[in-house]
């Protein structure tokens, strides 16, 4: 029998608890592993999804830092500190319970209540969640760290933000000190791993560990290391259509999707491959090219580590969650704060031939987001499917079910008690002090042990998304969601059924008025519950500026 951790000082988690590795890649879309039916090479991810289930209705927040802060504390979003996403808070959200831009008091963190059961605890990546040193890793339940503190970065040892709005918050900090210079040869998801790896193997004791290995890749810009700049040559050059028909019969081939769902042509709102120019057609498959070499030597960096754990014999005693944080993105590099095409092209150097290299700075962009989604529509920032589905693989000691699942209601804060429950550990009642808010996540233990057909039954337990004010509820084969402009052309609630139309195309909000309606008061007591505050006005940060901005956590003191 294991009993709650209490105040956490006692250790009452199993003799033969597993090591835990949280595998988080950042913007990647629904359909870029192998097994998830891409062109992309990605061997290491297949073999763990061969090993273990994949899971085709994980939901997530779409952008990084709700979902990070969801992942690590299994509390909504509106309650664990991320209610919006730093730098969007308007005036009247800064600083408001549950929108304090970090991880807040009323939550314990994964890490937190790990250590305080005999766990080592690690991280490497990317973190997102404060950038003042009370927020630090090491202060949030980490032993060790090596960690990216911001939204995104070059991926190279040349730190640069993603735009001038963003400088306050570029910087690596190892533990509890600024990293002043990286190495010459840094490469971040090489160098996550070879941190990780060094956690890992260097450990004194048979402790179990968790370890947190968030990657910043395939989030742009999109660099990748000399030797993997060519490997995709001229894969892309058929076009946005023709490989998104192809992944879309791989994914079928596979079962990742049921063999009636239909090609997707978008949402119309980015070129068609036939509508460019050569010279466009040339620059939009190089920027594919390497988008997916990122992916392959993500992989390659994730084998490493996986070797690493086979040679130190602790293998097979260690579970393994892979996910991406979100839908791919379909912004261009001049969308960050404070950016701009001129500012771009004054900072960086662009032209084909250089692309992928340190000094470059471009993104995916909307036409190839819609393909890395496939099959679904939108994209990260919104609530459609493209930007809150996301692949999830787990595989290792206590995830006994194996492969492909659909229809489990499987949703980021359910990754939280489900492995404290797989840990043997308790989440405490209260931390340092302070009453807990509830948990939003519920443990898929039984599902993984085959002892439970899903993890949520959402017709009785609907799943809620609120952020940057695009909101949806899906509870059953219904979804209701409202967009903002100009993800659709007025912002109000439609209606889809995903179980007929999971690329919501037919609005059923007229024909279904009274089911629409019950979803929107659910959703509206949703929102009641976890304390949403709707934005109001334009960002704050546009009034006040970065540096003022980004000094929140030392004012709310
Ligand atoms: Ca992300």
């Amino acid at each position: 029998m294991f009993l709650g951790c209490g105040n956490g000082k006692t250790n009452l988690r199993k003799n033969d608890s597993p090591n835990i590795i949280l595998i988080l890649v950042d913007d990647m879309g629904y359909s870029d592993l192998g097994c998830y039916g891409s062109e992309i090479k990605t061997p290491n991810l297949d073999r763990l999804a061969d090993q273990g289930v994949r899971f085709t209705d994980f939901y997530v927040s779409s952008l990084c830092a709700p979902t990070r802060a969801m992942l690590l504390t299994g509390v909504d979003n509106h309650q664990n500190g991320l209610g919006t996403m730093p730098p969007a808070h308007t005036e009247n959200q800064y600083l408001k319970p549950g929108y304090e831009g970090s991880l807040n008091n009323a939550v314990a963190t994964l890490p937190e209540v790990l250590r305080n059961n005999g766990y080592h605890t690690y991280m490497a990546g990317k973190w997102h969640l404060g950038h003042h040193e009370e927020s630090y890793p090491t202060n949030r339940g980490f032993e060790k760290s090596f960690v990216f503190l911001g939204g995104g970065s070059g991926h190279f040892n040349n730190v640069f933000a993603l735009g001038p709005g963003e400088e306050p918050v570029t910087f690596y900090v190892k533990d509890q000190d600024i990293v002043e210079k990286l190495p010459d040869d840094f490469y971040s998801s090489k160098n996550f791993s070879d941190e990780m790896i060094k956690y890992i193997t260097e450990q004194k004791d048979d402790s179990p560990f968790f370890a947190y290995l968030a990657y910043t890749a395939p989030h742009d810009p999109l660099h990748v290391p000399d030797k993997y700049l060519d490997k995709y040559k001229g894969v892309y050059d058929s076009g946005y259509e023709k490989i998104k028909k192809d992944r879309l019969a791989r994914m079928k081939e596979i079962g990742i999707v049921d063999e009636s769902v239909p090609y997707n042509p978008g949402t119309g709102k980015f070129s068609k491959w036939e509508d460019l120019s050569d010279e466009d057609k040339k620059s939009q498959a190089r920027k594919m090219e390497i988008y997916a070499a990122m992916i392959e030597n993500l992989d390659y960096h994730i084998g490493r580590v996986i070797d690493a754990l086979k040679e130190k014999g602790k293998y097979d005693n260690t579970l393994i969650i892979f996910m991406s944080d979100n839908g791919a993105n379909p912004k261009e590099a001049a969308f960050y704060p404070g950016s701009s095409n001129d500012f771009l092209s004054k900072n960086y150097d662009n032209s084909i031939e250089n692309l992928g290299k340190s000094n470059s700075f471009v993104s995916q962009g909307g036409s190839w987001a819609e393909v890395s989604n496939t099959p679904f529509t939108y994209f990260k920032t919104t609530t459609g499917e493209g930007g809150i589905h996301a692949p999830l693989i787990i595989a290792g000691p206590g995830a006994e079910i194996k492969n492909i699942q659909k229809n489990t209601g499987m949703h980021v804060c359910d990754i939280f008690p489900t492995v404290l429950d797989l840990a043997g550990v308790s989440r405490p009642d209260n931390y340092n002090g302070n009453e807990l808010a509830p948990l939003y996540g519920i443990s898929a233990l039984k599902f993984l042990t085959g002892n439970d057909v899903m993890v949520r039954n959402t017709a009785l337990d609907p799943l809620h998304f609120e952020m940057i004010e695009c909101r949806a509820i899906i509870k059953g084969k219904w979804k209701a969601i409202l967009l903002q402009i100009p993800y659709a052309n007025e912002p109000v609630w439609q209606l889809y059924d995903l179980s007929t139309d999971p690329l919501e195309k037919l609005n059923l909000a007229s024909q279904e008025p009274e089911k629409l309606k019950e979803l929107i008061n659910e959703w509206n007591e949703y929102a009641r519950n976890v304390g949403y505050i709707q934005a109001k006005g334009e960002a704050l940060i546009s009034k006040i500026g970065p540096v003022e901005f980004f000094k929140y956590e030392s004012r709310s003191n």
